[in-house]
This record gives structure tokens, C-alpha cells and sequence, in this order.
């Protein structure tokens, strides 16, 4: 029997009968979207989780990212990493703002010394990305921030259930905006959450998810990032399989760094709250080890490769040195509640062949290895 494919961003589903339980009860209801009480309780339960005063649900990250940009006021330029889902930047550029691309440090996240350098008069505000669920240099982002006085937002889309310096993700900045995507830590099939300690922002980000409407009547121009029943009935469910979800993730975090000693891994900090969602190799060979995995079913991903300055709608000369180093070498493996031990063995298994290979090429005089 051919082996299984194993990929990067399997779904967690969770308790599927209490999932059942609550679509036949939307199903019932006949209220389907438009602030329902599924979407209510969410949001109360998100807040409560990350300890922020709003949260505010949406159909999708992309879409809460331009309405809490918009509702934060932002305009003109925005600092961001080039390194992180096209989806951050694609949020800025559909509502007019100009991405200005910040180079990362070696931890993949925005470099806020750089960050200096890059603004200029026209520039508003800063959005960082905490990349893999490793916050980004929170406290040196709002220094710079409060200093220039630029607005500062965080895409928290893979950082649901981790914490900085011991506080929720969640709380930080103006707003954080996590996704829910189906490959996320939680997963509501699409969809997203708004969180901020702005009341002002939230009132605006509220009336701007829904067409511009506050009290009966047209205050803004919105949008329709409204979530709907379902996703919050999924959101939820997936909320209450947290603790299993961290405690699988984990296991195979610890179990992929002892089959492959050696191996640079992005690691998380210990003493902070980690979802451990992504296990990420840095590897010099990094195209011929996925080549390797993919001839065997096991679907590694490059992810974020060449970096957003040097994708067809960004591309740009401008050289980010840590972020083509990053490029070049780094690779997603899967993880999640689908992968098990065996399953990592097997894909160890094919990264240390694949490096032994590579070594022994390396060590033949040049007529031998051609
Ligand atoms: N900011 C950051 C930093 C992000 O990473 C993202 C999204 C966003 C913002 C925007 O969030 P949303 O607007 O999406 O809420 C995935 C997701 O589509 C996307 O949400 C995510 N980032 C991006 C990094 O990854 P792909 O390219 O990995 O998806 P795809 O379709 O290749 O799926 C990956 C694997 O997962 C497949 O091999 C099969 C498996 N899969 C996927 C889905 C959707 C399943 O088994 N079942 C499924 O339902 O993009």
C-alpha cells in the first residue's frame, strides 16, 4: 500500500460531536450570521482568554487586518517584514496603503532597528508579524513607535495561545489580528478575530465589519467582514481541544529535534505559552531535502520563499539580506494532531539519507560526483 501523504497544515478538528451538536443547533435556530450568539460567545471567550477589552470577529484574517488598519486610521506608508504570508502586504495594498519592506533578524521576525531607518515623513504606522507564534521585539516596536508616533499593529495570525514577557498575545499594540484559517492552531473552516484595548478603534472596527452601519445607520465606509455561526460554532470547539492540540504539537516538536540532532530548528521560548504549530528546519540543502520529501508524499513547504520583495506584484530591488538568507533554507514540516511518531520518523528518516547523500557528494572529487 502506497504510504500516506503527509502535509503541512492538517486540520485539528476537535470534539466533532460537540461540533455536530452545535451546527444542528444553528441549523434549528435559523439564525445563521450577522451577530449571532455563536459569534457572541466567541468573542467573550477570546476575550476573556487573551485579556483584551474587544474582540471582534471577522470572515478572515486578510479582512480583519484591513479593518483594523482602517479603523486604527492608518494612511501613507507602513513599515512590515517581507518576510511572512503574502497576505499581510495583499492586506495593505487593497486598501491604498504602501508596504514599506523591513529586512528580520535572525528569529524571523521584524528587526525594530531597521525599522528606524525606514521611516519617513510619509509613514504611519508599523505591522509587525509574529511569525510561527514567536512574538515579534514587542517592547522595542512600540519604543520606536511611540517615539515617531506611528500607530503599531501586529498580524498575530500564528500566534493564537502564545504569550510575550508572560501576557496573551492579544493585548499588544493598537490591535493583534489572529487567523482562524483551516490550517491554523484553531481553525473556525475561515475566519479571524480583531482584539484591541482601543475603545474607539473597536467601535469603528465593529461598524466597518458590517457595511459601515452603527445604530441603523451608515457611519463609515465598510466592508463585509463579518464571520458566520458555523465558523464560530467551529472556532469554539476548537478552542476546547487547545490543551490536546499544544500537548500533540509538542510531542512532535520534541520528537523531530531528537530524530535530528544537528539540524537547526526555529525553537520557542520555554518559559512563555506556545502553540508549537509549526515545526521549522533551517537546512543549507533545502530544495533537494523538499525534493526528496515530496517524491515521498511528504509535502514540506518553503512557505514564505523567495520573501514578498521579490514576488511579481512587490518585486522591488531593494535587498533584505536576513530575509534571502531565511528564504533559501528554511522549511515548514508537518505537524499536528494527523502526524505522529511513526510519521516523523519517516520523514527523518528521509532528511538524514538526503544528508548523508549530499555529505558524501560533497566529499567525491568532482569527476566522481557528476
Ligand atoms: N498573516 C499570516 C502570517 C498568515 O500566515 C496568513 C495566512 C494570513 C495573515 C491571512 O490569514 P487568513 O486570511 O487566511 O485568515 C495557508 C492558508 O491558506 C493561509 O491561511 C495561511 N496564512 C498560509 C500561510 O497558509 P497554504 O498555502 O498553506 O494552504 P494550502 O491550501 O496549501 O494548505 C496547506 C496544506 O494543508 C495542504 O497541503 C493540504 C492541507 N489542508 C488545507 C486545507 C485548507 C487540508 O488538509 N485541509 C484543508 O481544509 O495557505
Amino acid at each position: 500500500m502506497a504510504a500516506k501523504t503527509l502535509h503541512v497544515g492538517r486540520p485539528n478538528i476537535g470534539n466533532r460531536e460537540k461540533l455536530m451538536r452545535r451546527l444542528n443547533d444553528i441549523l434549528d435556530s435559523k439564525w445563521l450570521s450577522n451577530n449571532g450568539p455563536y459569534v457572541h460567545t466567541l468573542e467573550e471567550r477570546i476575550a476573556e482568554m487573551v485579556s483584551v477589552r474587544h474582540c471582534i470577529a471577522v470572515c478572515n484574517a486578510t479582512v480583519g487586518l484591513q479593518i483594523a488598519l482602517k479603523a486604527a486610521g492608518v494612511t501613507g506608508k507602513v513599515i512590515v517584514p517581507a518576510w511572512t504570508a503574502v497576505a499581510t502586504v495583499n492586506a495593505l495594498t487593497w486598501i491604498g496603503l504602501e508596504p514599506v519592506f523591513c529586512d528580520v533578524t535572525r528569529k524571523h521576525n521584524i528587526d525594530p532597528y531597521r525599522i528606524k531607518n525606514a521611516i519617513t515623513e510619509r509613514t504611519s504606522a508599523i505591522l509587525g508579524v509574529h511569525l510561527w507564534g514567536r512574538p515579534c521585539f514587542v517592547n522595542a516596536i512600540a519604543h520606536v513607535a511611540h517615539r515617531h508616533d506611528l500607530r503599531f499593529l501586529f498580524d498575530a495570525a500564528h500566534a493564537f495561545g502564545c504569550s510575550y514577557r508572560g501576557r496573551m498575545i492579544g493585548g499588544f499594540g493598537d490591535a493583534e489580528v489572529f487567523s482562524f484559517h483551516a490550517t491554523k492552531f484553531v481553525n473556525s473552516f475561515e475566519g479571524g478575530v480583531i482584539c484591541t484595548n482601543d475603545d474607539a478603534l473597536a467601535e469603528r472596527a465593529r461598524a466597518m465589519m458590517t457595511f459601515g452601519y452603527q445604530n441603523g445607520e451608515v457611519r463609515y465606509s465598510g466592508t463585509n467582514g463579518k464571520m458566520c455561526e458555523p465558523s464560530a460554532a467551529m472556532a469554539l470547539t476548537s478552542i476546547e481541544g487547545m490543551d490536546e492540540f499544544i500537548a500533540v504539537n509538542k510531542r512532535n516538536y520534541d520528537e523531530y529535534r531528537k530524530q535530528l540532532p544537528g539540524v537547526t530548528f526555529v525553537t520557542y521560548d520555554e518559559t512563555e505559552r506556545n502553540n508549537y504549530h509549526y515545526v521549522v528546519i533551517e537546512i543549507p540543502d533545502r530544495d533537494r531535502v523538499m525534493e526528496a520529501l515530496h517524491a515521498e508524499r511528504i509535502m514540506a513547504k518553503r512557505y514564505f520563499w523567495p520573501g514578498i520583495h521579490r514576488m511579481a506584484p512587490y518585486r522591488s530591488g531593494v535587498s533584505l539580506p536576513e530575509i534571502e538568507r531565511l528564504a533559501a533554507c528554511t522549511l515548514a514540516l508537518p505537524t499536528g494532531t494527523a502526524i505522529g511518531v511513526d510519521e516523523i520518523t519517516r520523514v527523518c528518516d528521509i532528511i538524514k539519507r538526503r544528508r548523508v547523500e549530499e555529505r558524501t557528494m560533497q566529499s567525491m572529487p568532482a569527476w566522481a560526483a557528476s
